[in-house]
């Protein structure tokens, strides 16, 4: 918590309304098993969900070790997610930049700077993520390269045009999207590749259900129709590759981590809007024109 005169207006810089600073202080004192136990497993914290089957054989066994085996395909699920992020942010070249707008534990950030070998930040206005993330980055030797920052996504203070690729991956239903893009549109040079994975809702069924209200409830966030995100990059230059419906490959992690140890509640929020088709988890990647 800051002290001195300067660094409370550090922080009012960053933290600029009271929605921002409730978030802040949601993440701030986060520590759900179903975030750390399964970053324990290799050391790679995300905070996102998984994508792809889960090997029904973990649910079988000897029974005092299911619930670690649950964990290990639940993370497995969640890395194979952010691989698949990566996957669509084109080519990336040592000498180029990355932004992770939203870095959380800095998971997808440690992956990216391993697979690319190029500099990431990230940002969050959690301070306590950016400590957690910052000592990831150094335990394994790559602080150098992969750095994360106390600032807000929405005004990041990196310089114009400076980075090739700048993903989100589940923290747009926390900002405004034309504010979020107009600040994207100006960190990537022409060309570079925006990569957006993100949960929305269906404009085809109408406004948000209930099962959408309390997934929003739940985080403190405010999920966006789907229609909103295209809106908001055509108002922007950035103008999308790849549309993927990742919907159906998200079921089994969220059928797999409602019947694990470390299930939180929302798990048949999730599966209800889902199933019911009133949410959609998408990935979105453009490039900046
Ligand atoms: C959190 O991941 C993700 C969000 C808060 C954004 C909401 C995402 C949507 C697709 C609507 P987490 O790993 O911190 O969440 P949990 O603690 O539930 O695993
Ligand atoms: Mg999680």
């Amino acid at each position: 918590m800051p002290t001195t005169q300067t660094e409370i207006a550090a922080m009012d810089d960053v933290l600029r309304t009271e929605y921002q600073k409730s978030v802040a202080e949601y993440w701030n004192t986060e520590k759900d098993p179903v975030n750390l136990r399964l970053g324990e497993v290799d050391g790679l914290y995300h905070h996102h969900y998984g994508i792809g089957d889960f090997d029904p054989s973990v649910l079988e066994g000897p029974e005092d070790t299911r619930d670690q085996r649950v964990i290990e395909e639940l993370h497995r699920l969640e890395t194979a997610q952010a691989d698949v992020l990566l996957d669509h942010l084109g080519a990336i070249a040592p000498a180029h930049r990355l932004l992770d707008a939203g870095s959380g534990r800095g998971g997808t950030s440690i992956m990216a700077n391993a697979r690319f070998g190029c500099q990431v930040d990230g940002v969050t206005i959690s301070e306590a993520q950016v400590g957690f993330a910052n000592s990831q980055a150094a335990q394994r030797g790559v602080a150098d390269q992969v750095r994360f920052h106390f600032r807000n996504m929405l005004d990041t203070a990196f310089d114009t045009g400076s980075r090739r690729g700048i993903w989100t991956n589940e923290t747009t239903m926390y900002v405004d999207l034309f504010e979020l893009y107009a600040e994207f549109s100006r960190l990537l040079e022409y060309g570079g590749r925006y990569v957006c994975v993100t949960g929305c809702s269906n404009d085809v069924t109408g406004l948000r259900s209930k099962a959408v209200s309390r997934i929003d409830e739940h985080y403190t966030c405010n999920i966006h129709p789907r229609s909103e995100y295209f809106k908001a990059m055509a108002a922007n230059s950035l103008v999308p590759i790849n549309v993927v419906d990742l919907t159906s490959a998200t079921i089994p992690y969220w059928e797999l981590r409602a019947k694990s140890s470390v299930a939180t509640g929302i798990e048949e929020a999730f599966l209800t809007a889902y199933k019911e088709g009133s949410f959609h988890y998408l990935l979105i990647a453009a490039d900046r024109i």
